[in-house]
């Protein structure tokens, strides 16, 4: 099913942002050859970010993986041999039961949002691993702790319906460079701003968006909740509280007015590292002005007590009544408001009553090293990576690299590129880009259900990551009949009857009916159907109930060899570790950045542009810094995710990085690290 050359194939951008796109893709000769955004989709507007509408570059790479290949000589050399399909999935199929003859949960897939399509990312993946009973992963590398924040405290991942955000009167724009990674977001920030709405960025980075805001308050990373409990403090003792709201649509307004009593103003700018004047004023603006929005994102909870730090932002709307208007309450996720049935796609009843243990993919490299225990149960013995990096983009990863170098680990990846993850493969499979396949998309910054068309025939010998599980079952005596459906009928499984397929087909995406101001007259989607200030369910897991701040475990400034806190935001024309091998990309991007401000770089002889390393007990990498602005005093940025052998000395950002976990959600804590930089001296 592909095109020809007058009529571009409707589409949908599989990327981790929450834009979602519908993409438009004009085909000449087999060949895509312009990608963009269309116009028709009123989230899209016509308008792509720079990386995908480089789309077309990526998919005709000259080093797209287009066959088979299977290692030889030792791990890690990077030297691979082609070999036919049928050789390698016998080959395949035959290891993977060897294994799980003894004990399938010594195979672990490992995977995560390189497509976040439903059916090429678990679509038929996890009925395969489900049957075959592999241990489970919990997938846990970038949302769970603000996930989890937001479920104890509003019930789910729901919130304001994105494009109301342009009448609001104030936006709080909070963990978050929406210029740089929710560029339609930002649209309609603007739009505000242009009737009058006052625009807050609350980020450690002097970010681009920071630039454009009205305000900036440039926090220590990891001190938001101290923040959102002062501003709770104002609240109260000013009186700008919504009584009513609060007494109809809320649990534990006692309890957490208490708590937030104990953070005067004054005590969370020492914490934070702000002007006093700064979180007062803020205050005053979120008391009274209304309508008034927070688009909180995932930047602030990659930290220790990440989960708290959602939970009291989300506890602020409530307090406010903020809620009660279509253009006031609160977004950091809207994926809890599509009707998936996982149940029929992902097939958990092929379980069949066993419960494999779960494997937290953010601590991947002590677990490659684990040997069998009874806590742990067997040593992973197979790995089969599909749309994920973990090499890259895993914390910690000298120790990632140590596993996923171990001979006796046996390791599939499937891939669009020698990524430094499929260099430590045993076999590397071709996959299909999102040109090459059917898929379907929720979306986490919008409410639209996308479809995505192929645009063109699979590439050389690709094939879909659906086709491989289906054709690894075949060769594992699977005999559902679930593994024979194919991807069209996948894309109707997704969803069922919950939404007209027909006009899927037809325009591209369909609008889920939902309500203006969800919350207007409560209606929370938790076990009491209130926002939860106070969470039962917390308490009976023996958790703190209501929201604290929880300081970083590396704050930088305490220890005395590692005195700077380093974060780790993306850098702008990457996406993830994706993109990184995209020649025109890289180029904008230069090499790999850390932005250290004068007054650190001075004293450690730092000039701009140079290389430096930068280093803890973990590890080191090196790459330039530059001596910014943007990096507040203590805290420098190391931009992410190069792939370690395109950055200088084959390493990146994550060897510095803990495998320690968030609060709340099992999440990794890639932004609570304390480093220390030195320049780099000369050789010899
Ligand atoms: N261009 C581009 N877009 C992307 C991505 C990408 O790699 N590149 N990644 C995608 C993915 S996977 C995700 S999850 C989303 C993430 O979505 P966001 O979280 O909105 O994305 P970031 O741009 O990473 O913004 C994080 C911001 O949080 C700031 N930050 C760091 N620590 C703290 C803190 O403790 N408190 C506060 N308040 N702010 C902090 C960082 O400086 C950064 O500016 O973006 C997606 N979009
Ligand atoms: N230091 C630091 N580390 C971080 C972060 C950070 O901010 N700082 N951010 C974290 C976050 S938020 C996230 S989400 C993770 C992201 O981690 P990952 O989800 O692993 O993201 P990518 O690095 O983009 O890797 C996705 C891979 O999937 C491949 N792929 C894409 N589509 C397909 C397909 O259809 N089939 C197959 N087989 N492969 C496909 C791509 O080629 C790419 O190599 O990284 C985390 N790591
Ligand atoms: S990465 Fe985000 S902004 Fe860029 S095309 Fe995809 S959904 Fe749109
Ligand atoms: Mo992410």
């Amino acid at each position: 099913m592909t095109a020809d050359a007058l009529s571009p194939v409707r589409g949908a951008c599989p990327h981790d942002c929450p834009d979602t796109c519908a993409l438009l893709t004009t085909v000449e000769n087999g060949r895509a050859v312009r990608v963009q955004g269309n116009p028709d989709h009123r989230h899209t507007d016509g308008v792509l970010c720079t990386k995908v509408s480089r789309y077309a570059e990526r998919t005709h790479h000259p080093e797209r993986l287009l066959q088979p290949l299977r290692r030889v000589g030792p791990k890690g050399s990077g030297r691979f041999e082609p070999v036919s399909w049928d050789e390698a999935l016998d080959d395949i199929a035959a290891r993977l039961k060897a294994i799980a003859a003894r004990d399938p949960q010594a195979i672990l897939p490992y995977s995560y949002a390189g497509t976040m399509g439903l059916v090429q990312g678990e679509g038929m993946a996890a009925r395969f691993w489900h049957r075959l009973g592999a241990s489970l992963l919990d997938r846990t590398i970038c949302a769970s702790a603000g996930g989890e924040g937001l479920t104890q405290t509003l019930g789910g991942k729901v919130g304001m319906k994105v494009e109301h955000f342009a009448e609001a009167q104030l936006i709080l724009i909070w963990g978050s460079n929406s210029i740089g990674s929710n560029l339609h977001f930002w649209k309609l920030a603007q739009l505000a701003k242009r009737n009058g709405a006052r625009l807050v960025c609350i980020d450690p980075r002097r970010t681009e968006t920071a630039d454009k805001c009205h305000e900036h308050i440039a926090l220590k990373p990891g001190t938001d909740a101290a923040l959102a409990l002062s501003l709770m403090h104002e609240l109260i003792v000013h009186d700008w509280l919504d009584h009513d709201y609060i007494a109809r649509h809320t649990l534990g307004w006692e309890a957490l007015r208490e708590r937030a009593l104990k953070w005067p103003p004054e005590r969370a700018a020492e914490v934070c590292g702000v002007p006093v004047q700064q979180i007062r004023e803020l205050a005053r603006a979120y008391g009274t002005t209304k309508p008034a929005a927070i688009r909180l994102n995932y930047g602030m909870q990659r930290v220790r007590g990440g989960g708290n730090a959602a939970r009291a932002v989300a506890c602020l709307p409530a307090l406010v009544g903020a809620w009660r208007h279509r253009a006031g309450g609160l977004l950091l996720s809207a994926s809890g408001m599509f009707p998936v049935r996982r149940e029929a796609l992902l097939r958990p009843d092929l379980l069949a009553g066993r419960t494999p243990r779960t494997i937290n993919m953010s601590t991947i490299g002590d677990d490659l090293l684990r040997e069998a225990s009874p806590g742990f149960g067997p040593k992973i013995e197979a790995v089969v990576v599909y749309n994920s990096n973990p090499v890259a983009v895993a914390p910690e990863s000298g120790k990632v690299v140590r596993g996923f170098a171990r001979e006796d680990l046996f390791t599939v990846v499937l891939e669009h590129f020698q990524t430094d993850t499929a260099d430590l493969a045993d076999y590397i499979l071709p996959a299909t880009t999102q040109h090459e396949h059917w898929d379907i998309h929720t979306s986490y910054g919008h409410t639209d259900v996308l479809l995505n068309r192929p645009a063109i025939a699979p590439q050389g010998q690709a094939r879909t990551n659906t086709d491989v599980f289906r054709a690894l079952a075949a060769r594992m005596g699977f005999t559902e009949p679930c593994f024979a459906e194919d991807d069209l009928t996948l894309c109707r499984t997704a969803f069922g009857d919950g939404i007209d397929f027909q006009r899927l087909l037809d325009t591209g995406w369909v609008t889920l009916p939902v309500p203006e101001a969800p919350f207007a007259e409560g209606g929370f989607p938790t076990p009491s159907g209130r926002c939860e200030f106070h969470s039962a369910r917390l308490a009976a897991q023996g958790l703190d109930p209501l929201p604290d701040h929880l300081p970083n475990a590396e704050p930088g400034g305490t220890h005395p060899d590692y005195p700077l806190a380093m974060i780790s935001p993306p850098a702008r024309n990457f996406l993830n570790s994706s993109f990184v091998n995209v020649q025109s990309l890289r180029d904008i991007e230069g090499q790999p950045l850390l932005e250290i401000h004068a007054d650190d770089a001075a004293p450690r002889g730092i000039a701009d542009g140079q290389m430096v390393r930068v280093f803890n007990e973990r590890g080191e990498y090196r790459c330039v810094a530059e001596v910014s602005s943007r990096a507040r005093p203590g805290v420098v940025n190391g931009l992410g995710i190069w792939w370690r052998k395109l950055g200088p000395f084959g390493t990146n950002v994550n060897e510095v990085t803990s495998q320690r976990l968030t609060d709340l959600g099992r999440a990794p804590t890639f932004y609570d690290c304390h480093v220390q930089v030195a320049p780099l001296e000369a050789a010899g």
